[in-house]
């Protein structure tokens, strides 16, 4: 079995909690869909990139706090596959966010101990998307605070299906029988395959649906949603959604 991160898996670090959160039952690895960004802006007759622009502002507030907090891996869907088929002018904006958000916030993350990592097909990205991604995780890599995971140009079919043409090119060659094929083998072909897998996934705007996320590795995870859109979303209720988290897991455990 491979090591995953993170490595303090079952280490209990001593951090006072404000709002009666039990840091022992804390979800290790949080997974959000940010969702209701062009909503905002509609509802306030501005164009739907300034709701990107305002969502961007509340994955810096959400990254600090749950740094705080001592979650230890926050995946954040930034960009999917889908998200292609919308206006040019908005995917080009979208596109710029990782330099502005990384110009603006990297030594912050520096200063925190994150280590910055994406998953997702990133070769079709633009080169000054690559290029500000690909200087963050390099510059992050030996960081062992909070792993800050974007999906970008990510979707969970094209995952899996990428995942069976590496297992099928190493049966093929004989490197492996199919009867080595298990679910071990198939989450080490994933782009996750170092990261353990969410406890929470947690979607604002109202929205009850997966839209291609994490479908694998969301098999026994918490859902929590939220009316709130994204760009409203702050520290209260991404605590609440780990009350909610703790509050269930208690009463499972009662059982
Ligand atoms: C994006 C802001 C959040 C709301 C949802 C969509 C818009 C941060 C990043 C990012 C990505 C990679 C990275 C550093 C920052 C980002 C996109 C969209 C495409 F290394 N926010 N954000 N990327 N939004």
């Amino acid at each position: 079995m491979p090591l995953k991160f993170p490595f303090t898996k079952n280490k209990k670090e001593i951090m006072p909690q404000p709002l009666g959160l039990e840091q022992s039952h804390l979800p290790q690895h949080v997974a959000i869909i940010m969702d209701g960004n062009g909503r905002w802006a509609k509802n306030r007759n501005m164009p739907r990139i300034a709701g990107h622009k305002e969502g961007m502002g509340v994955v810096k507030k959400i990254v600090r706090h749950a740094s705080d907090i001592g979650v230890k891996v926050l995946t954040l869907y930034a960009f999917s596959t889908e998200n292609w088929k919308r206006p040019k002018n908005e995917v080009d904006f979208l596109m710029k966010l990782p330099v502005d958000f990384l110009n603006t916030y990297l030594p912050e993350l520096i200063e925190r101990n994150v280590q910055v990592r994406t998953i997702g097909d990133f070769n079709v990205l633009p080169p000054h998307t690559k290029k500000a991604v690909q200087e963050a995780t390099e510059k992050t890599k030996h960081n062992d605070g909070l792993i800050l995971n974007f999906a970008l140009n990510y979707g969970s079919r094209y995952e899996m299906i990428n995942a069976v043409k590496q297992i099928a090119a190493q049966v093929e060659e004989g490197e492996l029988s199919s009867e080595d094929i298990n679910e071990e083998l198939f989450t080490s072909n994933l782009y996750t395959c170092e990261l353990i897998e969410p406890d929470l996934l947690i979607r604002t705007s109202g929205e009850q649906r997966l839209s291609n996320f994490l479908l694998w590795q969301l098999a026994y995870a918490e859902f929590w949603f939220t009316e709130v859109y994204w760009p409203d979303f702050d520290e209260s209720h991404f605590e609440k959604a780990l009350l909610d988290y703790q509050k269930r897991k208690r009463r499972y455990g009662g059982v």
